[in-house]
C-alpha cells in the first residue's frame, strides 16, 4: 500500500509556495448584468403588448394609429391575458404614448426582450476570472444559460466538510473514510460524519522527512466551492455547477491519507458496497479527486476506479503539482479517469503543473505567490482560484474565502463541467463525458511544454455539444 504524500495543493518541493494562501478581502463590486435594450425608440423589437377594452374595434384603431405614424401596425397573436401582440413595421417614438392615451386601450407596453440571467450576482464573482475571462477562463457563463448541474451529485474525496453559507444548501450526506484515529482527529476510525477536523501539523518532520509545520488547509472546502458553491445568492463566490449537490467523502486528515481508504471511498461514492459501511443513499455521478502521490497507478486504485466507472461515475483527478510527467503519479496515471492539468491566467501551463500524455485536458489552476517569493510576472493574489474557505488555523473557525493555486483547483472546474453535462444529459457515460470534454476543448491559449492534453476545457462548447 502506498500512502499519498499529501494533498496536491501542498505536495512536493513547491510546498511552501503552494501553501501560500493569500486571504482576499473581496471588494463588493457589482457583477455585470446583461445589456438592456437601447432606449432610443419605444421598443427595439417594434413589438407592443396592447390590451384593448371590451368592444374596441382593434383593426380600426391600429389602422388609424398606423396612418398617423406613417407605418403599418399588425396584430401578431393574442395572449392568455386577453392582450394582443402588435408589431409595428418601423421604429417609432411616441406610439406607445399614443396607444396608452386611447380611450379604447386599457394598457400598452413594450414587448420587452428578456435574457437568461446567467451572470451570477455573487459579490466576488467578478474576481473569478477562471470562469469567464476570454483567454484563460472556461467560458462558463454561456453554459449556465442551459445547464446548472441539477440532479447531479459530485463526490469530493478530500479533507471533508466545513459549514459554509456558500456550500451548505448544496451539500448532501457524505462519509468519513479515514480509518486511523491518529490522523482523523475525531477520536475514531470511519464514521458517518465527514466534518473536516483540520489537517494542521505543529512541527517540521511530523508528516515525514522534509514535511513542514502548517496551518489547516480546508482543502475540501475550497475544492467544493469551485464545483458547486451556491450561486446567485448574493454571497461570496459562484460555483461551476451551481445546482449540483456536493458529497464530502473525507479521506485526507493530518499528514494526508491512505490509498486503501481512498480506494474504498471511490467505490462507496459511486454507489458500490464497502464492507461495514451503509450504502451511499445518493451515489455520485462525478467523483473529484484533487489528491495524489508518487508512483504509477496501483492495482488498488485501478480496480476501485474501474468499479466506479462501471457504476456510471466519471472520475476526475488532478495531474499533480510537481512540474513533472504525470505518468509517475497516482491517481493521475490511472486508466479511465479524466486527468486535469493546470493553466495560469494567461493560459500557459502553470509552473507547478504536471504534464504529458497522461493529461487529458487542462483547466485554470492559477498562480498565487507571496510577496516574499522570487519576483515574477504573475505575483498578485487575483491570479489564483478564488473559492470557499475556513478561517480556522487549526480547528474549524468561521467561513471565509481564499485564492489557492494548484491542479487541485483545476480538477474541480472539470468536475463541475461534467456535472453541467450530466445535468443536461443524464444518460452520458463516463467515456462519453471524457470524449466530449476533449472534443470541445480549445487550444491552449499560451504555452505548454510537455503536453497539456486536448486543451483548455470550454464549458459553453461542451454543454452545447451534449
Ligand atoms: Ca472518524
Ligand atoms: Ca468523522
Ligand atoms: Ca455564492
Ligand atoms: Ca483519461
Amino acid at each position: 500500500m502506498t500512502r499519498p504524500r499529501s494533498v496536491l495543493a501542498v505536495a512536493g518541493a513547491a510546498a511552501a509556495a503552494l501553501a501560500a494562501t493569500t486571504a482576499l478581502t473581496a471588494p463588493a463590486s457589482a457583477a455585470p448584468v446583461p445589456s438592456e435594450a437601447a432606449p432610443s425608440a419605444d421598443t427595439t423589437t417594434g413589438e407592443y403588448i396592447v390590451k384593448f377594452r371590451a368592444g374596441a374595434d382593434r383593426g380600426a384603431a391600429l389602422r388609424q394609429l398606423g396612418g398617423r405614424f406613417g407605418i403599418s401596425l399588425t396584430e401578431v397573436r393574442s395572449l392568455a391575458t386577453g392582450a394582443h401582440v402588435v408589431k409595428a413595421s418601423g421604429r417609432t417614438t411616441g406610439l406607445l404614448r399614443a396607444l396608452t392615451a386611447r380611450g379604447d386601450v386599457e394598457y400598452a407596453e413594450p414587448d420587452t426582450p428578456m435574457y437568461a440571467l446567467s451572470t451570477p450576482n455573487d459579490p466576488s464573482y467578478p474576481q473569478q476570472w477562471h470562469y469567464f475571462e476570454a483567454t484563460g477562463g472556461i467560458n462558463a457563463p454561456t453554459a449556465w444559460d442551459t445547464a446548472t448541474g441539477t440532479g447531479v451529485v459530485v463526490a469530493v474525496l478530500d479533507t471533508g466538510r466545513t459549514a459554509h453559507p456558500d456550500l451548505d444548501a448544496n451539500t448532501v450526506a457524505g462519509y468519513d473514510f479515514i480509518s486511523t484515529s491518529t490522523n482523523s482527529r475525531d477520536g475514531n476510525g470511519r464514521d458517518a460524519n465527514p466534518q473536516d477536523e483540520g489537517d494542521w501539523n505543529t512541527t517540521d518532520g511530523e508528516c515525514g522527512i522534509g514535511s513542514k509545520a502548517k496551518n489547516s488547509s480546508w482543502h475540501g472546502t475550497h475544492v467544493a466551492g469551485t464545483i458547486a458553491a451556491v450561486s446567485n445568492n448574493g454571497v461570496g463566490v459562484a460555483g461551476v455547477a451551481p445546482n449540483a449537490r456536493l458529497q464530502h467523502v473525507r479521506v485526507l486528515g493530518k499528514c494526508g491519507g491512505s490509498t486503501s481508504d481512498i480506494a474504498d471511498a471511490i467505490v462507496w461514492a459511486s454507489g458500490g458496497s464497502v464492507r461495514g459501511i451503509p450504502a451511499n443513499p445518493t451515489p455520485a455521478k462525478v467523483i473529484n479527486m484533487s489528491l495524489g502521490g508518487s508512483g504509477a497507478c496501483s492495482r488498488t486504485y485501478q480496480s476501485a476506479i474501474t468499479s466506479a466507472v462501471r457504476n456510471g461515475a466519471t472520475v476526475v483527478v488532478s495531474a499533480g503539482n510537481s512540474n513533472a510527467d504525470a505518468s509517475g503519479f497516482s491517481p493521475a496515471s490511472c486508466a479511465n479517469v479524466v486527468t486535469v492539468g493546470a493553466l495560469d491566467r494567461e493560459g500557459n501551463r502553470a509552473f507547478y503543473s504536471n504534464y504529458g500524455t497522461a493529461v487529458d485536458v487542462s483547466a485554470p489552476g492559477g498562480e498565487v505567490r507571496r510577496e516574499t517569493d522570487p519576483p515574477g510576472t504573475k505575483t498578485t493574489p487575483e491570479n489564483g482560484v478564488l473559492s470557499t474557505m475556513n478561517a480556522g488555523t487549526t480547528t474549524p473557525g468561521s467561513a471565509s474565502y481564499t485564492a489557492y493555486m494548484g491542479t487541485s483547483m483545476s480538477a474541480p472546474h472539470v468536475a463541475g463541467l461534467a456535472a453541467l453535462m450530466l445535468g443536461k444529459r443524464p444518460t452520458l457515460t463516463p467515456s462519453g463525458v471524457e470524449s466530449a470534454l476533449k472534443a470541445n476543448a480549445r487550444p491552449i491559449p499560451g504555452t505548454c511544454s510537455g503536453g497539456c492534453g486536448a486543451g483548455l476545457v470550454d464549458a459553453a462548447a461542451t454543454v452545447g455539444a451534449v
